[in-house]
């Protein structure tokens, strides 16, 4: 039995896949795995599925139908690790973009150095991006600097996917309040944890663009964190959130 489960949402990852979840479990501690996979007509969840057979007791994998985005890809995932009795949840990207040897400074930070959420920051020392298109970085960091604007939210990297959850965040957390899919939700997921009074820690890391495949996400997706941001806000105004028991 391992106390942390990392959760990693599928969308045609064949190339990484098997990768990815060979080098998590080659980590020197204890890591279970749930993929979550949105149908992926490139066939990644039959992958996953021959895998189990030499990992029956640490690989799960989830089956959804189409391609649901993100987010609920995620709320699904949290809701299972819920019912399972982990008590650390991870989020990472299937591409590689994460390192998987940086689950354990994840860790560390919410088991040893009393993080309630730690996020892999790309922005907490400088810029931290590997190979991503100038555009895109800029787009990024900026889009990091007007969400701390908006929302006071005093993270470097706001829409930073690779992160650590303690089990009482996501039971805090109203998850079936959580709206937003693309960028946003990572945004909403902080903002909602920062409210309800948990403490984040950003951890460094490097983010490296992905080598095999392609992104899967789009200019809608962008266009929803923009305007989801001043929303969240508002929002936040005329709602009371759960606090974090003492
Ligand atoms: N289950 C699921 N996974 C998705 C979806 N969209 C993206 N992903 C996965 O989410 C992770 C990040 O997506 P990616 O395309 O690399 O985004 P980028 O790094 O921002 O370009 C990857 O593991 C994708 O396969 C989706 O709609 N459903
Ligand atoms: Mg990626």
């Amino acid at each position: 039995m391992s106390d942390s489960i990392v959760l990693i949402p599928t969308y045609n990852e064949e190339e990484n896949i098997e990768n990815i979840i060979r080098a998590v479990f080659s980590l020197p501690k204890e890591f279970h795995i749930l993929v979550i996979d949105d149908g992926s007509p490139d066939g990644t969840g039959a992958i996953v599925k021959r895998m189990q057979k030499e990992f029956p007791e640490s690989l799960h994998l989830m089956e959804r139908s189409g391609k649901q985005g993100l987010g609920r890809a995620y709320i699904a995932g949290f809701k299972w690790s819920l019912s399972h009795d982990y008590g650390y949840v991870f989020e990472m990207d299937a591409d590689f973009s994460h390192n998987p040897n940086d689950l354990l400074k994840l860790y560390a930070a919410c088991h040893d150095e009393g993080a309630d959420m730690s996020i892999g920051s790309r922005y907490v020392s400088g810029v931290n991006v590997v190979n991503w298109p100038m555009g895109r970085v800029l787009m990024s960091y900026f889009a990091s600097k007007y969400v701390r604007f908006v929302t006071g939210l005093r993270v470097a990297d706001t829409t930073a996917g690779f992160k650590c959850y303690k089990r009482e965040v996501l039971k805090t957390i109203e998850l079936d309040k959580i709206r937003f899919v693309g960028y946003a939700f990572q945004i909403e997921m902080k903002f909602t944890a920062y409210k309800c009074g948990f403490i984040i820690k950003e951890v460094p890391i490097i983010f490296i663009n992905r080598e095999l495949g392609t992104s899967k996400m789009s200019g809608g997706i962008f266009g929803e964190a923009v305007l989801g941001v001043l929303k969240l806000k508002w929002n936040s105004f005329f709602r009371k959130y759960p606090k974090k028991q003492v």
